[in-house]
């Protein structure tokens, strides 16, 4: 790296870009200009690592979603330019912590399904694996939440207010998407995804939405304002803003507007560029795997084969095995909510020849069945466009993919045995596991260099950045006083850094010495934070009853957003807060329990909360959270799992052993048994504590400001409503093993080192919980795809 050149290229684009000396530059000019000259660095390094996998056979991976946080950081480490970076900073009297604070956050994802996707084309690239990444470039990614008198408030997030300095906008590769009623540009944006090293760098292609006239010049003069710029703004309300819903589907147009527009031009991309350089389009499939990321990007098997037989005029058979040896599925939920189908009425309005390819899909797909020796009258069962006149998007996928994962070996085992038995049942070769990943380089290396540095040191190596299985050997230092008590200090350190941002933030001030128990993650009643507060106002009355009651103090964390339309999960952020009130202003009780809402919780606060975890919250009904990836960023930095048996806690317990968690509650095969006759009214009168807590929501004790939320909440308890049984997700059945659990945890963390150990047993035990792991096992089991250093 030529650091003179990057002194030298940042004078240059203060001047050009901002008519400014470089030490006149705000912090926001500060960090493009930085960031503008690393780019300088990287584009010669992206073209040749694009070279060396010319002609190699590739995967894609089609997400709606990207949740990629920050940049430079991450690019800083992953090119080694840190110290580098640092010197130059200081020499110019430049704060580096202030520039890294100016930079937004990318948020073009929900949750788990966007951030998992971040995660592995960070692995690719560091494993030198060519995956590519295609997707939307949102105008607005996810809304911004404030909390307001407790409640959730969202405003927009404009993201490129200040300019992306990381992206590329290649106009010459711009493509035409058509809908029965408009046709739209889509102009590429390529940011490049640096693999740690430097050796390796991808990219992620993401799509932004614009209109092929910019200005109907007739209409203009005719005084029509409004009417000259319709077709513009038309266009790229496509591609304006993300959809704020985790885990729902959308029934909307300009949804499916968008996944069409995204797969489509990603589509015409990959054909165009692999007909320059091969004579026949019927080698496609050999040199492109694409994993579609859950249903979203589904679209693509219909529009591949319209881009085979009507465009490349191949027969319809070969056509179909072309698409098939092409696509693979990851499917990331079952909860029937989030099933995509979409009414065939909306498909023939907006894509007519796609729904005609469907339409002979499904056809196809009955006549295969025929053959396999299924009856006639079970042929209902597999249909892609179901009775209700609906498209049934996870079996359009399953039959268009050769490949159909879960995400988790407890979800995938969901998927075969209910959720999709009947598929599996017929293509069981297709059906496979990917237990999920994170990556050590942001969730640890990144977040917590204190913990890094302790790792690094302790094996003589930093080989652990690109191969985590390697702290296992820290297994032998279990026991050993002085490495737990470095352990302790930096934990301490980093409850410390938190402390401080979270006093800036949110104006409170927290014990670094107490309890730190987190729970982050969208607000779900599946993930039951409602479970969480109930034991919270609980504890708050015991402390009440019995100032003396023995524990030691305790913070409870809750970050996470709701979807806009998603009244239950905003009242349950209401009762948290207003539980957070009640405490603060009771002297008797607030030296001892602490609430903290971290309001606009994102990939950039999570690197803040994760290292300062003493407890992780997977406190899910068990059976709905495919797997979760939160719990495993936890994990990494030695923090412990009160938890169900759900997702991939029942993997992370089998590594970390289950002595060293708290699990607690239903498992799956318990549900099973008793979800026709339970009766959450029994526990609500019988269990000790319940009612009073439950109460709250009708007794006056907390103010909803008149909008019903909580009389709503508490209905869907004890009563459940139009479409949901009571207690759908058995809060109170688990209340009272969960209690149980924090009574453990709470005594356990009286003893330092023995509580030190179990973190350390966790921390050494998250091998697997690589991202690097999860993308080998896709690219040696599905893409087939190879290394290239
Ligand atoms: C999700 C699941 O809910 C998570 O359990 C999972 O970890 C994640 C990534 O596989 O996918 N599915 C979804 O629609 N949003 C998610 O976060």
């Amino acid at each position: 790296m030529d650091i003179e050149n990057i002194k030298k290229i940042m004078e240059i684009e203060a001047l050009v870009h901002f008519a400014k000396n470089l030490n006149e530059c705000n912090v926001h000019e500060k960090y493009f200009v930085l960031s503008k000259s690393l780019m300088a660095e990287v584009v010669p390094r992206w073209n040749k690592s694009n070279n060396k996998f010319k002609g190699e056979r590739k995967a894609y991976y089609f997400s709606a979603e990207f949740l990629m946080g920050r940049a430079l950081s991450n690019n800083i480490i992953n090119l080694s330019f840190k110290s580098d970076i640092l010197n130059l900073l200081d020499e110019l009297g430049m704060n580096f912590n202030n520039i890294e604070e100016a930079e937004e956050d990318a948020a073009l994802g929900n949750g788990g399904l966007g951030r998992l996707a971040a995660c592995f084309l960070d692995s690719a690239a560091t494993l030198d694996y060519p995956l590519y990444g295609y997707g939307i470039r949102y105008q607005y990614g996810l809304f911004k939440q404030a909390i307001e008198d407790g409640f959730q408030i969202e405003t927009a997030d404009n993201w490129l207010e200040h300019g992306d300095p990381w992206s590329i906008e290649n106009r010459d590769e711009a493509v035409i998407v058509s809908y029965s009623d408009q046709n739209v540009l889509a102009i590429p944006f390529d940011t490049p995804i640096i693999g740690y090293g430097g050796n390796t760098i991808n990219t992620l292609r993401l799509w932004k939405s614009e209109s092929l006239v910019s200005l109907d010049f007739e209409k203009f003069n005719n005084y029509e304002y409004d009417a000259s710029v319709k077709q513009k703004n038309d266009a790229e309300n496509i591609s304006k803003v993300l959809y704020p819903n985790d885990m729902d589907r959308e029934g909307k147009k300009l949804r499916l507007r968008q996944q069409y527009f995204f797969v489509s031009a990603s589509l015409q991309d990959l054909v165009r560029k692999y007909k320059k350089s091969h004579t026949t389009i019927n080698d496609f499939s050999k040199f492109h795997s694409i994993q579609l990321n859950d249903t979203h990007p589904a679209v693509a098997i219909p529009e591949l084969m319209r881009i085979l037989t009507i465009q490349e005029t191949i027969e319809w058979d070969k056509a179909w095995q072309i698409v098939t040896e092409t696509f693979s599925y990851t499917n990331h939920t079952i909860l029937a909510e989030a099933l995509e189908e979409w009414p065939i009425e909306l498909y023939k309005e907006l894509l007519p020849n796609i729904y005609k390819i469907i339409e002979k899909i499904n056809i196809k797909l009955k006549e295969q069945l025929i053959h396999k020796g299924i009856s006639s009258k079970n042929i209902y069962q597999y249909e892609i466009i179901s009775s209700h006149n609906n498209i049934r998007m996870a079996y359009l996928s399953i039959y268009g993919s050769h490949s159909v994962n879960g995400v988790a070996r407890l979800h995938t085992e969901i998927l075969k045995d209910t959720q999709l038995n009947n598929w599996y049942r017929i293509y069981p070769e297709k059906f496979n596991n990917k237990t999920n990943g994170i990556t050590q380089r942001r969730w640890l290396l990144l977040s917590n260099p204190e913990l890094s540095d302790l790792i690094t040191e302790l094996l003589g190596s930093d080989g652990w950045i690109t191969d985590l299985k390697q702290i296992k050997v820290l297994e032998k230092y279990k026991d050993d006083e002085y490495v737990l008590n470095r352990f302790l200090d930096i934990k301490n350190t980093k409850k410390k850094q938190l402390a401080e941002y979270i006093k800036k933030h949110e104006g409170i001030e927290i014990d670094p010495n107490s309890l730190f128990d987190i729970q982050i993650k969208r607000f779900h009643e599946y993930k039951r934070q409602f479970l969480n507060a109930l034991h919270i106002l609980d504890l708050y009355f015991r402390i009440k009853e019995n100032p003396n009651l023995d524990r030691v103090p305790q913070t409870f964390i809750f970050g996470g957003k709701a979807a806009p339309g998603y009244f239950r999960a905003k009242a349950i952020i209401k009762f948290i807060n207003d539980i957070k009130n009640l405490i603060d202003e009771d002297p008797d009780v607030r030296d001892k329990l602490k609430v903290v809402f971290a309001t606009n919780y994102r990939v950039t606060y999570g690197e803040k909360l994760f290292p300062a975890a003493d407890l992780s919250e997977q406190i899910s009904t068990a059976g709905k959270e495919a797997s979760g990836t939160g719990n495993m960023k936890f994990m990494l930095n030695g923090a412990l799992t009160i938890g169900t048996y759900d997702g991939a806690n029942v993997e992370i317990v089998e590594e970390a052993g289950e002595e060293n968690n708290f699990i607690f509650g239903l498992r799956v095969e318990d549900i099973k048994e008793i979800e026709d006759s339970y009766d959450p009214i029994y526990y609500y009168e019988n269990v000790e504590g319940l009612k009073r807590v439950m109460d709250t929501l009708i007794d006056g004790t907390f103010n909803d400001a008149g909008t019903g939320f909580y009389r709503e909440l508490y209905d869907s308890i004890i009563h459940g409503s139009h479409n949901s049984k009571p207690d759908a997700y058995f809060i109170l059945k688990d209340f009272e093993s969960y209690r149980d659990a924090q009574i453990k945890a709470n005594t356990a963390y009286k003893d330092k080192l023995s509580w030190a150990k179990m973190c350390w047993m966790n921390l050494v035990n998250a091998g697997k919980f690589s991202s690097d792991r999860t993308v080998e096992d896709y690219a040696n089991e599905i893409w087939h795809i190879k290394k290239h250093k």
